[in-house]
């Protein structure tokens, strides 16, 4: 079984988010996702809307996603990688380069985020509204 993995906040939900986890489980038999906690969130400099639980109950409901567990620092992903099995590293190519660190540990992919959505793009569009 290839097992892949991506990282994220994943707040409000959206179609560049779902396009992802599409393309990311197309790459294997099985998709961990790792949802940023608030706490690592904060970290981020992120606030999110939705809560962590609530991420994760969201996700967990996404046909492409297999498992969801939480992303708690920035030093995890090779642990993860080792302990889950993971054959694949995804994330979107906004983060290019960043994380070249693991092909020691498996595969690397960077996706072609999906233009013209994001969730800062959808809180900004949405104060225009009463
Ligand atoms: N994404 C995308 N297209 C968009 C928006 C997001 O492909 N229009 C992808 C991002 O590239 C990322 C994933 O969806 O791979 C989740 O996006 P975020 O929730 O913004 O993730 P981020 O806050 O960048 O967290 O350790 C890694 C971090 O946790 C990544």
């Amino acid at each position: 079984m290839k097992k892949v993995i991506t990282y994220g906040t994943f707040d409000l939900l959206h179609k560049g988010h779902v396009r992802l986890l599409k393309r990311a489980k197309a790459l294997g038999d099985h998709l961990t996702v790792c949802v940023s906690t608030d706490e690592f969130n904060a970290i981020k400099g992120k606030h999110a809307y939705t809560s962590y639980e609530d991420r994760k109950y969201i996700l967990e409901a996404i046909r492409y996603v297999n498992e969801v567990i939480p992303e708690k620092d920035w030093n995890q992903k090779i642990s993860d990688v080792v302990n889950n099995d993971i054959d694949t590293f995804v994330m979107g190519d906004d983060w290019k380069g960043k994380f070249d660190f693991l092909k020691d540990y498996c595969q690397v992919i960077y996706l072609p985020r999906t233009e013209g959505i994001s969730t800062t793009k959808i809180k900004k569009d949405l104060e225009l509204f009463d």
